[in-house]
Parts: structure tokens; sequence; C-alpha cells
């Protein structure tokens, strides 16, 4: 028998009406076949990571999933084509990025997949979203919690964040449909 594993996705965009994007994937990655959403955090404002673009929407999601790594990301991809992503330059500007981040406890390398992300423990838009639904999450590799990996960030100049100055590059937006449902690791 197949078993159900949690895993952890990050969402984020910067190109087209973002908010209505981010919620609609949300819907797909529901339907996907094998694959149900769990959490969904807060949904962010944040500073561009990367080249000058505009800002960036993120957010994250808990799903439990009887697919593989491998096929959940086959899934990802399929779903970012589907929104129609468009990406200009590496590190610019996009309208749907969908990074898997967790796979339950595995460490993967392989080609073209690699989990946990691993950009994940630097990234504050990454960590705040992921903070609202599994703060105790270890990381495999680093054997710390997603709490403790944002804690150990260095603090964000607030030249860097959005045009409001907000702390850490980051603000959360008012949103009926994100609002944080939490999961027990
Ligand atoms: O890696 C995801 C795409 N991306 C982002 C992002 O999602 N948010 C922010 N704030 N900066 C980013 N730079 C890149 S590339």
């Amino acid at each position: 028998m197949s078993q159900w594993i949690q895993a952890a996705i990050a969402l984020g965009g910067n190109l087209g009406d973002s908010q209505r994007i981010l919620f609609e994937a949300v819907e797909v990655i529901n339907e996907a076949e094998g694959v149900r959403v769990v959490a969904r955090s807060h949904l962010y404002k944040t500073a561009p990571v990367g080249p000058p673009q505009p800002d960036y929407l993120n957010a994250c999601v808990v799903v439990e999933t009887m697919l593989s790594a491998r096929s959940l990301l086959h899934q990802l991809l399929a779903i970012e084509n589907q929104f129609g992503r468009v990406r200009q330059e590496r590190w610019g500007a996009r309208s749907l990025d969908l990074d898997l981040l967790l796979f339950g406890d595995q460490i993967i390398d392989l080609p073209g997949l690699t989990v946990p992300h691993p950009r994940l423990h630097e990234r504050a838009f990454v960590l705040v979203p992921l903070i609202d639904i599994a703060p105790q999450w270890p990381h495999p590799i680093f054997g710390k919690t997603i709490a403790q990996l944002l804690d150990d960030l260095p603090a964000v100049s607030s030249e860097n964040g959005p045009e409001n100055g907000s702390k850490n590059g980051i603000e959360q937006l008012q949103s009926s449909f994100f609002n944080p449902s939490m999961v027990r690791i």
C-alpha cells in the first residue's frame, strides 16, 4: 500500500496578477491526482532577490501526497506551464514559481531533483511563509527547525524591502484565502 508523505511547496510570482495566479495554483495543486493541500500560509509581498524587478508575492503550502518526489516535481512543473510560466532571465521576473522545499525527512540529490531545496535555509521569502504552517519541521540536513533557520538568518536592511520599508523585506498581506492552517509534523 502506498504511503501518504507530507511535502512543503513554495509559491512565488511577480508578473501578471500574482494574487490570482497564486490562489488558482493552490487550487490546481489540490486537485492533482494523489495530492491534497493540508495547510496554507498567509500571502506575503516580498522584496525581490536577484536583479532589479517588481516585488514578489510569496506563500507556502504543505501537501500530503502518494506521489514520489520526482512525480510531485513533474506535477509542479506542469502546473507552472499551465499558468503560462514566463521567465525572462535566470533569477528574473516570472509569473509562477513552484519549488519543492521538503519531502518528509528525505534527502535527495539526483539530476534535476534536490530535496531539501538547496536555498531553503537562505531565503526569508520562503522561511517566513513556511513558519506559518510548519515551524517545527526539522531540516533533514541541518537538523534545525524552520523557526530556528529563520532565527539564524541575518536581518535584511529595510533599504532592500518593499516600498513601505517593512521588516526583513517582507510584508504580510490580508487575504481571506491564504489564512494559515497549521499542520502537525
Ligand atoms: O526562487 C523563486 C523566485 N524568486 C523570488 C521569489 O519568489 N521571491 C523573492 N522575494 N525574490 C525572488 N527571486 C527569485 S529568483
